[in-house]
């Protein structure tokens, strides 16, 4: 309804656009076990369980924009995303009365859900997977590391390979590290790209489970074929462990047709599996203080003599034709040809030309020797980080998309399309009535184009 657009008293305004969600919020407690009965939800699967998990999730965004911890059910009762569900109030009955909740616990300590829980933290492994893991008597990561009967995805042998890493949370310091290091490239490449976090960081979360790097240029097409230079650079200076790129399917047919709730955009973007040496993050003065910079356009990226002096040394990726796609391909086949090995093989390989990688590249570092009780060779730790390219024009939009959260960009994309009549997505705001694209310079422009007051990206961690 129109009138719950112009709603004054926004704490319980019916979309989440119009509330503020702060990320340090008042009912935590509530919260973290409504995400538990999501979680459960999401990895069952079924468009019924993906129903009952929105549903979960949007009385936990509900509970987050309260000004003060519930006391009581009547303090609820009216929440628009509480009044429906029988389940959730259950729940939250339960917690307010008797402190906990015991169906919450049940699963939390149920043997499918913590397997589940585990598999699906390696990369490449969503729900289904997970489940069917748990359906083979799979039940540990060393099960699926040793089981013959499946076919790893090269996504997946990584996320095995860097469980431990990729399942440590990064640090508001590392992604600013790993954003100066692309900075730097792409300044080099070619001057006046912006380099961007995004994501939870941009929310004002302290960590993350990946990074999320934003990537344009003021002067609208001159992102085109940016991110395979910025990828082969990269590579060049071993920053790249996988890469996984995925080409623009952009066209404006696709922002009049999107698909509801479709929330895969259509940038060039690449996922990628950063190799982040210790030595930048464990002296936070580095970056700053070595005497030895290289100068690269408006960012400065300093690094070690010695290090200096391995990046310009040819590397494994130079030998080949010099194409970032032959590169990618490279891994690619490489692990394929892995395929035929048992995984304990595989391992042994990769380990050993890592160890030879390393070894002829790279001086020792402070923690060699902790870093040797460790897994012997790595000096770096691996990070998930995301690139996107973004050409100028659609820099607001895709901007706003890529800050989140996700329940944000859904529940203001669905404020767009019912109270507004527009469509609108990481590319742009497209007006159904006047059947036309919008154009916004700013996350503020879109934000009035929809009739909506401004949030600050710290208010949208709904
Ligand atoms: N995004 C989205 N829908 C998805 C996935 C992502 O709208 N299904 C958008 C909103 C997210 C942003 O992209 O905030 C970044 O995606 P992440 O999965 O990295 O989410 P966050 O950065 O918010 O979380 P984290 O801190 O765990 O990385
Ligand atoms: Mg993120």
């Amino acid at each position: 309804s129109s009138s719950s657009a112009s709603k004054t008293c926004y704490q319980d305004a019916k979309y989440c656009c119009q509330r503020i969600t702060p990320l340090n919020h008042h009912n935590k407690k509530l919260t973290d076990a409504l995400e538990v009965l999501e979680k459960q939800a999401d990895f069952l699967g079924g468009d019924n369980n993906s129903s009952r998990a929105l549903a979960f999730r949007k009385a936990s965004t509900a509970l987050k924009a309260l000004p003060k911890t519930v006391r009581n059910m009547r303090e609820v009762e009216n929440l628009c995303d509480l009044k429906g569900g029988k389940h959730c109030k259950r729940v939250v009955q339960e917690i307010l009365e008797e402190g906990f909740s015991s169906e919450v616990e049940d699963i939390m300590n149920d043997e499918w859900f913590q397997t589940v829980k585990i598999f699906t933290g390696v990369f490449g492994c969503g729900a289904a997977t997970g489940r069917k893991w748990f359906d083979m008597k799979l039940r540990s990561l060393e099960d699926v590391r040793r089981c013959q009967d499946i076919n790893l995805t090269t996504e997946q042998k990584h996320g095995l390979k860097f469980y431990d890493d990729i399942n440590t949370p990064v640090t508001r310091h590392e992604a600013d590290v790993i954003q100066q290091i692309v900075a730097a490239e792409a300044q080099q490449i070619l001057p006046g790209t912006t380099v961007t976090v995004t994501g939870g960081f941009s929310r004002g979360k302290t960590t993350g489970h990946d990074v999320d790097l934003l990537i344009s240029h003021p002067e609208e097409g001159k992102e085109e074929g940016l991110l395979a230079q910025i990828l082969y650079a990269l590579h060049k200076k071993d920053f790249l462990e996988y890469t996984d790129v995925q080409n623009s399917s952009y066209n404006e047919a696709a922002i009049r047709q999107v698909k509801r709730n479709q929330v895969m955009d259509h940038f060039e973007r690449c996922f990628s599996i950063f190799r982040l040496p210790k030595r930048l993050i464990q002296d936070r003065s580095e970056l700053n203080t070595d005497q030895s910079t290289v100068k690269l356009g408006e960012n400065t990226l300093k690094m070690s003599p010695k290090d200096q002096a391995n990046t310009q040394r040819p590397t494994l990726a130079e030998e080949g034709s010099g194409d970032v796609e032959d590169t990618t391909n490279k891994t690619q086949n490489q692990d394929n040809s892995d395929e035929t090995g048992n995984a304990d093989d595989r391992n042994v390989r990769t380990q050993s030309q890592d160890a030879g990688l390393l070894d002829s590249k790279l001086t020792p570092c402070v923690d060699s020797e902790a870093t040797s009780l460790n897994d012997g060779v790595r000096d770096w730790v691996a990070r998930r980080v995301d690139l996107i390219i973004t050409p100028h024009s659609q820099y607001a939009y895709a901007l706003m998309g890529w800050i989140g959260s996700r329940m944000f960009n859904r529940s203001i994309r669905d404020y767009a399309n019912r109270e507004m009549n527009m469509t609108l997505t990481s590319h742009g705001l497209f007006d159904k009535t006047k059947n036309a694209l919008i154009p916004a310079k700013t996350q503020r422009e879109i934000f009035e184009h929809l009739k909506l007051q401004y949030r600050e990206p710290k208010e949208r961690n709904c």
